[in-house]
């Protein structure tokens, strides 16, 4: 019966060939934990071999840092292989556009040293647009919240989604088409904040004259990007899609409402790029040798001690895009296996590995407890998560400098013991592993 209503006149139909034909073309990295588990750097590294390089979801909130020859580049809204010559990025429609962010963000990054990026930049014309107001309207949306705001970026990206779900928003599509409508709906939607807070400032004019030329600016690189992959995808290129933010920030999986705006996890990659999920191949799940969170919200294997500092220190653990200090705890495989369950990982990427270097013991989470019972789900409330009970696994360190390695053998038998016992809690292979932050600092297993 099912095959039979996939046949048009006999043959197979065009929508179901396309995705046999183009089955598991497309490869996604996706951030495992709460966010900056290192996913720019392997972008950067998979993007040597993809011809075509998307972000799919959230805004200039994301912060990716890539190490070239000693020189940092960090991306916000651009995706983390912009700097590869051989590929195109595209920003999808899933994405919220600043677009003086975007503007300053290239002319940062051309300075140092990433050129023509006029030539390989495309964005959906179903992009949304964040404007300043929606950054005004989320700082007064924490500072109203008090002592229960999110910590969010105040990048205006959670009252972006917010206009765009309530089908107020106003799109790429929107600026380069007719300005008098664009006008409309930039004023309408102004008119309806300041009604909600008028204390709101904004130089209604001033705004319009600056996306006139914005409007002039970003033209070129607009395109229906929908239709763009599927020639790409059909003439064969080589996909790759780099997530931003992280499942545990996901609007529907994660820490509610402690989360960004975004689906984060496999289903913003079909919704925010328009792919239908039979060419999504490999799922590569980034997760750090510990775990970050940067933000409030509840945070199991949180460590207010020590331990905690030295991670935070030796980690560098500091916002990319606010300078906020990210708060440190030990592995947590419960959050991983949880997040394995939504994004179907295919394999992993364990990065900064190299942090854990001077550590004699190592724990990893790996139940929780509610009421001293073991519970075998995922909490979905903040109360219980905030309440759980870390049952901990503690292995031996290694205690020396793993940042020469190259091939898993050059790792100490410790550090290898400690990749094998995620390998075994999770039951997914190991493909990557982090030893420091520059490009070639990566151990590929084979
Ligand atoms: P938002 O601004 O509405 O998306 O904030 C909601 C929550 O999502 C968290 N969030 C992040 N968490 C980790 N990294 C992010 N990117 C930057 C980085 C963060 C920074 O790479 O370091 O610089 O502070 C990111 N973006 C959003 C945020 O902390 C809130 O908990
Ligand atoms: P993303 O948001 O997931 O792209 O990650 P971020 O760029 O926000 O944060 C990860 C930080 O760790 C960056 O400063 C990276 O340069 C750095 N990094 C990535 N992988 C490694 C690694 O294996 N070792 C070390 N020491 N640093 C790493
Ligand atoms: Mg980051």
């Amino acid at each position: 019966m099912a095959s039979e209503s996939r046949e048009v006149n006999g043959e197979v139909c065009p929508c179901r060939k396309y995705t046999m034909e183009f089955k598991n073309k497309v490869t996604v990295v996706l951030g495992a934990q709460w966010g900056d588990e290192g996913k720019g750097k392997v972008v950067d590294l998979l993007a040597v071999d993809s011809d075509v390089v998307c972000r799919c979801q959230g805004g200039n909130n994301a912060g990716h840092t890539v190490v070239v020859d000693g020189k940092e580049f960090d991306f916000h809204l651009l995706p983390s292989g912009i700097i590869n010559p051989k590929c195109k990025s595209v920003i999808g429609n899933g994405v919220v556009i600043h677009l003086p962010g975007l503007f300053d963000e290239l002319h940062k990054n051309e300075s140092k040293g990433m050129k023509d990026w006029m030539d390989r930049l495309i964005i959906s014309d179903r992009a949304h647009l964040v404007f300043d107001i929606h950054q005004q309207v989320d700082g007064l949306q924490e500072a109203e919240k008090g002592k229960n705001s999110l910590g969010t970026t105040k990048k205006g990206i959670g009252p972006t989604y917010s206009s765009k779900a309530t089908r107020n928003g106003i799109r790429i599509g929107d600026l380069v088409g007719d300005f008098e409508q664009f006008e409309e709906k930039f004023r309408t939607l102004v008119a309806t904040y300041k009604k909600t807070f008028p204390a709101l400032e904004v130089d209604v004019d001033g705004e319009l004259a600056r996306y006139k030329e914005f409007a002039v600016k970003v033209r070129p690189l607009v395109k229906d990007t929908v239709s763009y992959l599927y020639k790409a995808i059909r003439e064969g290129k080589r996909i790759l899609v780099e997530g931003a933010n992280a499942a545990m920030l996901d609007i529907d999986f994660g820490t509610y409402p402690y989360v960004t705006s975004s689906n984060c996890s496999i289903g913003g990659v079909c919704t925010g790029l328009g792919l239908p999920p039979a060419v999504i191949g490999e799922v590569l799940g980034v997760v750090k040798a510990y775990t970050t969170r940067v933000g409030d919200g509840p945070f199991p294997v949180e460590l207010h001690d020590e331990t905690g500092r030295l991670l935070q220190e030796r980690g560098h653990e500091v916002g990319v895009t606010t300078k906020r200090v990210r708060r440190c705890g030990w592995l947590d495989l419960v959050v991983v296996r949880y997040t394995a369950m939504v994004n179907g990982y295919t394999s992993l990427c364990l990065t900064k590995l190299d942090i854990l270097d001077v550590l004699k013991e190592i724990k990893v989470g790996v139940a929780y407890k509610l009421k001293g019972k073991k519970i075998d789900y995922f909490p979905s409330s903040v109360a219980e998560l905030s309440n759980v009970e870390v049952e901990y696994l503690t292995l031996p360190g290694w205690a020396c400098s793993t940042t020469e390695a190259r091939r898993l053998h050059d790792l100490p038998a410790n550090a290898r013991a400690y990749v094998k016992a995620i390998e075994d809690y999770l039951q997914i292979p190991v493909k990557y592993i982090g030893v420091g932050q520059g490009r070639e600092s990566i151990i590929s297993v084979d």
